[in-house]
């Protein structure tokens, strides 16, 4: 009997803690990637002396497990170049769903391109060693 009241109790205190904590924990978790996104800006500029905005290509930043930005939007035949500014993570580019291989995994200061010579639409893809414990991916959405 006192077994069973416990795990009533217990049960419900799971199901009140359940919406809030969800709700707080997707805000914090964007808000988390901006600090991480911005930080990983000052290293870009830092390692390569100018804004990665300023480049010929289209630069996605690899920090702290994190794409940056998440999702970018390119015109079509646009090059996006990926780049690790972590300082001891290595990191990989993988267009897995698109079937394709896995890049060469990225050491500190490593980039690897891609041109999008692709038909318009969403191209999700990952970073080997990090997408599935800590939710490394993006998306390239392609555009005419
Ligand atoms: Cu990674």
């Amino acid at each position: 009997m006192t077994l069973r009241l416990f795990c009533v109790l217990a049960a419900a205190a799971a199901i009140a803690a359940v919406p809030s904590a969800h709700a707080s924990s997707s805000e914090d978790k964007a808000e988390k990637r901006k600090k991480t996104c911005e930080k990983a800006e000052q290293r870009y500029q830092k390692l390569f002396g100018k804004p990665s905005a300023e480049e010929d290509v289209t630069i996605v930043k690899m920090y702290k497990y994190t794409f940056c930005p998440t999702e970018v939007e390119v015109k079509q035949g646009t090059t996006v170049r990926w780049v690790n500014v972590d300082r001891r993570t290595s990191h990989s580019v993988w267009f897995k769903e698109a079937g394709k291989e896995e890049s060469d995994r990225l050491f500190s200061e490593e980039k690897v391109e891609m041109t999008f010579d692709l038909p318009p639409g969403e191209y999700p893809y990952l970073c080997g060693p990090h997408w599935k414990d800590d939710d490394m991916t993006g998306t390239v959405r392609v555009v005419e």
